[in-house]
């Protein structure tokens, strides 16, 4: 899926602005015509989550309504005309013009519909029912009801009931856009890349709908590099294999970028054009090894969440330049998108600033009850799909992680991540796929998986206190997970909740003294383990979640960083360590 953009073929334009809003909580909207359009709706700001914009409504999960109107620069007329959503939570339905475009069901990831044939030159009316509800079928689930063992460790308590320790911010959450493009324009574009010595090769695929006679002319330039391959489409296809005689590898050190344009000609007319940053490198595993560019890397940074005060999970640029600013200042190269796919500007900003990405699907807190496993499935089908289209192009993204702490352990759960497995190497068989477990030597998938991912929290929800035990456990259990799988491990989650501010000498539990004492040992042991591949603390920052009694103040303090970005004692300790 090609993210939009403007040049002298295409003109995107954003409709993010104030919007009109009314929560629905008893689910009258549909019955009283809401979707041709409603009265007395409240101003909202769009992208943002709702529930904390008001002084009403931040715990209530949907079904609200938006609405807005938009007229359509000049100059659209005979292009395709198509309406882009980021990221919407979780199941959003779209009118225009009071015609149903569709729905989608799924937050973080981007959804269109082609509106050529109902949008007109002005007075247009959009309206949305965006429901945020979270049941035991959906994916992440909510609301679960049964025997705490089929999920356990379990949220249940919690108020907004989620399966996951995070705040289930609902809305529009990400920029909604309006695109216009040729007919015939471009529809996807994957490139892969590789090299031998110092010489690189860039193969490219374009796509479009149509099979007008065409040609594809490709530029690659940067670096030194400057060349142009023609190719004609062979029906909707057209591919090209450009090489690079002096190749300047992207890696975390050296995050070179080539530019990528591809036009496409009808005649000697242009009628599209695209372009993309390409970056040369290869990822693997072998042995006991994660290989960038055939070299050993070893991964240093953070688990971490979309969120801030008031915005909540909404696309904040500022945040984003921020948190990169603390990544470089404490020494990390990398990240997971725990637990959702991040916004494609957090992507952009990895290729450029050089950092390594585990890209995660939505599947946080999943459950193997036979009930729902076929909707449950074929959304976690659907979300890998959908990321792995948006995300593929980005070389920043190393790896792809099918889940986050599935309550995995019955026999039937190894038939469906083997399945998604498979699924991810078919879309994309460049990257190493994994799955995120805190179950340990009994998860199953861990037995097909390209490498190790770990949570461990021993010295916090367990041996709290009592670190001598906690690291000796883990050091055993590593060595074993080891010996039972042969794979490379990630520490992929560790940490303790600091309140900032409260200190204790000796450490003690919640005090910055501890969770920086209990990082550093955690980080000691790990770097004697050769076989494991990266240490990623959890959190980067202090973070929103659902009110229960392990969540003082409704926050997860397990952030060296506040929420508000400010330094906890472990942010120095670490600093020190990784740099
Ligand atoms: C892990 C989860 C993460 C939680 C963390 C915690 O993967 O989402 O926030 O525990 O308890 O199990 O802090």
């Amino acid at each position: 899926m090609l993210y939009p953009q403007s040049n002298l073929h295409r003109q995107v334009i954003e409709l993010s602005d104030f919007w009109d809003f009314r929560f629905d909580p008893q689910d009258i909207g549909q019955t009283n015509d809401w979707q041709i359009g409603f009265a007395d709706g409240r101003p909202i700001a769009v992208p943002s989550s709702w529930n904390d914009q008001f002084e009403d409504g931040r715990d209530f999960l949907g079904p609200a309504w938006y609405q807005t109107e938009f007229a359509l620069p000049w100059g659209w007329n005979e292009k395709r005309i198509v309406l882009r959503f980021g990221s919407i939570n979780y199941l959003a339905e779209v009118w225009l013009n009071g015609q149903l475009l569709g729905k989608h069901e799924g937050g973080h990831l981007p959804f269109e519909f082609d509106v050529t044939a109902l949008v007109q030159q002005s007075g247009n009316k959009l309206v949305l029912r965006v429901d945020g509800r979270l049941t035991f079928d959906s994916v992440p689930p909510g609301n679960v009801t049964g025997d705490p063992a089929d999920f356990f460790p379990s949220h249940a308590g919690n108020h907004p009931q989620a399966q996951f320790d995070f705040f289930p911010y609902c809305g529009i959450h990400r920029p909604v856009m309006l695109y216009a493009i040729s007919p015939s324009a471009l529809q996807d574009v994957t490139v892969q890349t590789q090299f031998t010595g110092t010489h690189g090769q860039v193969n490219i695929r374009a796509e479009r709908n149509t099979d007008i006679p065409s040609i594809a002319r490709f530029h690659l330039n940067g670096h030194g590099q400057h060349s142009i391959i023609e190719t004609a489409f062979s029906s909707d296809i057209a591919e090209a294999n450009i090489d690079i005689p002096d190749v300047a590898l992207w890696s975390p050190t050296n995050p070179n970028l080539y530019e990528l344009v591809i036009e496409v000609l009808q005649g000697e007319e242009i009628i599209d054009s695209y372009s993309l940053k390409v970056g040369v490198r290869t990822i693997g595993v072998d042995g006991d090894q994660l290989l960038l560019n055939d070299q050993p890397i070893y991964l240093n940074g953070f688990g971490r969440h979309e969120d801030f005060p008031v915005i909540g999970r909404g696309y904040l640029p500022a945040l984003i330049i921020k948190d990169y600013a603390l990544m470089q200042w404490i020494g990390a190269n990398s990240f997971r998108t725990s637990h959702y796919p991040y916004s494609e500007q957090m992507l952009d900003l990895a290729d450029q600033l050089g950092f390594l990405v585990i890209d995660e699907t939505p599947a946080v807190g999943l459950y193997f009850r036979e009930d729902g496993l076929e909707k449950r499935r074929e959304l976690c089908q659907q979300y890998l799909r959908e990321m792995i289209a948006r995300d593929k192009n980005h070389p920043s993204v190393i790896m792809w992680s099918l889940a986050n702490e599935p309550h995995s352990t019955p026999p039937h759960a190894r038939p469906f991540f083997e399945e998604l497995y498979q699924d991810a190497k078919k879309l994309d068989a460049t990257r190493p796929v994994t799955l995120v477990s805190f179950l340990g030597a009994s998860e199953q998938a861990f037995e097909f998986c390209d490498l190790v991912c770990l949570n461990r929290y021993l010295g916090w929800y367990s041996q709290g206190g009592n670190l001598d035990e906690a690291l000796s456990l883990l050091s055993t259990e590593l060595d074993l997970l080891h010996q039972k799988f042969g794979k490379p491990i990630l520490l992929a989650e560790f940490g303790a909740d600091a309140i900032p501010g409260h200190h204790a000498q000796p450490p003690e539990m919640f005090s910055e003294e501890y969770q920086a004492e209990m990082l550093v040992r955690y980080i000691e042991l790990l770097r004697q383990k050769p076989y494991v591949i990266g240490e990623h603390i959890w959190n980067l920052c202090d973070f929103k979640t659902s009110q229960g009694v392990t969540r003082v103040g409704a926050l997860n303090y397990k952030g060296i960083f506040t929420r508000d970005r400010r330094p906890k004692l472990a942010a120095h300790r670490i600093r020190a360590l990784w740099h």
